[in-house]
């Protein structure tokens, strides 16, 4: 708590970077301020605080429009930026994400050009060693980077990242692309995409999901504005708070597979039951991150909710290693993964471990054995 009071006081003695204060912002988006006390605590809980941090959540978020930020584009779709803003009304985290002093952004900035170049440049001198980096994007690395550039300049996402990452207080990968590649990175891989961390050599957290949440985007910065150092960060760089847990151990379907009440085949009773999805194709049980919990579009859904099992999109390779997504990875592929541990990692656990019940081993060897005899 001493660490939090002395930087959000250091924050509080600078000048303010925009010009609407907070309140204003909520007031005009007719968010009450209860809502924003609410929000402090859920956040709180979220980031793994306990509830006295609330209110340290709340002046932190004041401060946003203290600390600048900047934030890339490399290779993906822009669905991490949609992850936070397409909302029919803002979310207090997009809100929140608004106030941050948001140097740069090619999505929602207005400038364009030679203007928005210069924009980029400014900021990098400006606020050097003082900006939060954040990228969304894998980067391409082979041919010199030549896969990839941006702007009239011309210049690689690979000099880019390099020049924007020499002079950041913190790097956030956004996503699982500037994490570990993502879809670019899967095989064959022609452009050589690589995770921001691969290409740059800093500490980097590694914001895994195709897309992330707006809760583990803005909780992330959040931790930042308030400690002034990254979070505690799993074996792949993704914070504990988000990323400690597995997608299977808080599915609300997961007394259905504890109960051996599968899904068969989509559009099934028991799809309309609501029955787990390991069988057509779930990676809940080898997925870190928080979706059931946080979910996604104001907190609305998440994929297994949704009615499609989880593909393990935050995981590193995850296009490669949890394909086919309808399928289950079964008692073979699990065998063989267990083998690539240390590619995978943490995330394969043992079928033990994973709690799978007889029932479901049985049924997709059954399944397998079915297969083999057509
Ligand atoms: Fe897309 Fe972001 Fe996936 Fe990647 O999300 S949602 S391809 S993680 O970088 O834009
Ligand atoms: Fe939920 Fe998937 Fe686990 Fe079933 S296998 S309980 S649907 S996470
Ligand atoms: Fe991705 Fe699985 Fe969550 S597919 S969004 S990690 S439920």
């Amino acid at each position: 708590m001493a660490t939090c009071r002395t930087r959000i006081d250091e924050l509080k003695a600078q000048a303010p970077l925009k010009e609407k204060s907070l309140d204003t912002r909520m007031e005009q988006d007719g968010v009450s301020r209860r809502d924003f006390m609410k929000w402090s605590a859920t956040t709180a809980a979220a980031l793994g605080l306990p509830l006295q941090f609330a209110p340290m959540v709340a002046e932190a978020a004041e401060i946003a429009d203290r600390v600048p930020l900047i934030w890339l584009h490399l290779a993906e779709c822009t669905g991490c930026s949609e992850s936070l803003i397409r909302a029919d009304t803002p979310s207090i985290d997009a809100l929140i994400f608004d106030h941050v002093s948001l140097e740069y952004h090619e999505t929602l900035m207005a400038a364009a050009g030679w203007q928005a170049e210069e924009n980029l440049e400014h900021a990098m001198t400006a606020y050097k060693g003082q900006y939060i980096l954040a990228v969304e994007g894998a980067v391409p690395t082979a041919n010199d980077g030549q896969f990839l550039t941006v702007g009239c300049k011309g210049h690689t996402g690979l000099h880019i990242i390099e020049e924007a990452a020499a002079g950041a207080a913190a790097i956030v990968s956004v996503g699982t692309c500037a994490a570990f590649g993502g879809v670019q990175a899967a095989a064959p891989n022609p452009t050589e995409a690589k995770g921001v961390e691969e290409v740059i050599h800093q500490p980097v957290v590694n914001l895994g999901g195709c897309p992330p949440s707006e809760k583990n985007i803005v909780g992330t910065v959040m931790y930042f504005i308030m400690f002034g150092r990254l979070p505690a960060l799993d074996m792949f760089g993704r914070p504990k708070w988000a990323y400690g847990a597995r997608v299977h151990d808080n599915c609300e379907r997961r007394g259905r597979f504890d109960a051996g009440e599968f899904v068969e085949t989509f559009g099934d009773q028991g799809a309309k039951d609501g029955y787990c999805l390991y069988k057509v194709g779930c990676k809940g049980p080898y997925t870190y991150n928080n979706c059931p919990t946080e979910r996604f579009n104001h907190h609305v859904s998440w994929p297994v909710l949704a009615g499609h099992g989880c593909i393990g999109c935050s995981e590193p390779n995850f296009w490669d290693s949890m394909a086919d997504f309808e399928k289950p990875l079964g008692r073979r592929e699990l065998h063989s993964l267990d083998m690539t541990a240390d590619k995978i990692g943490g995330a394969i656990l043992g079928l033990s471990a994973l709690g799978l019940g007889a029932h479901a081993v049985a049924s997709v060897v059954v399944t397998k054995k079915e297969e083999a005899s057509k």
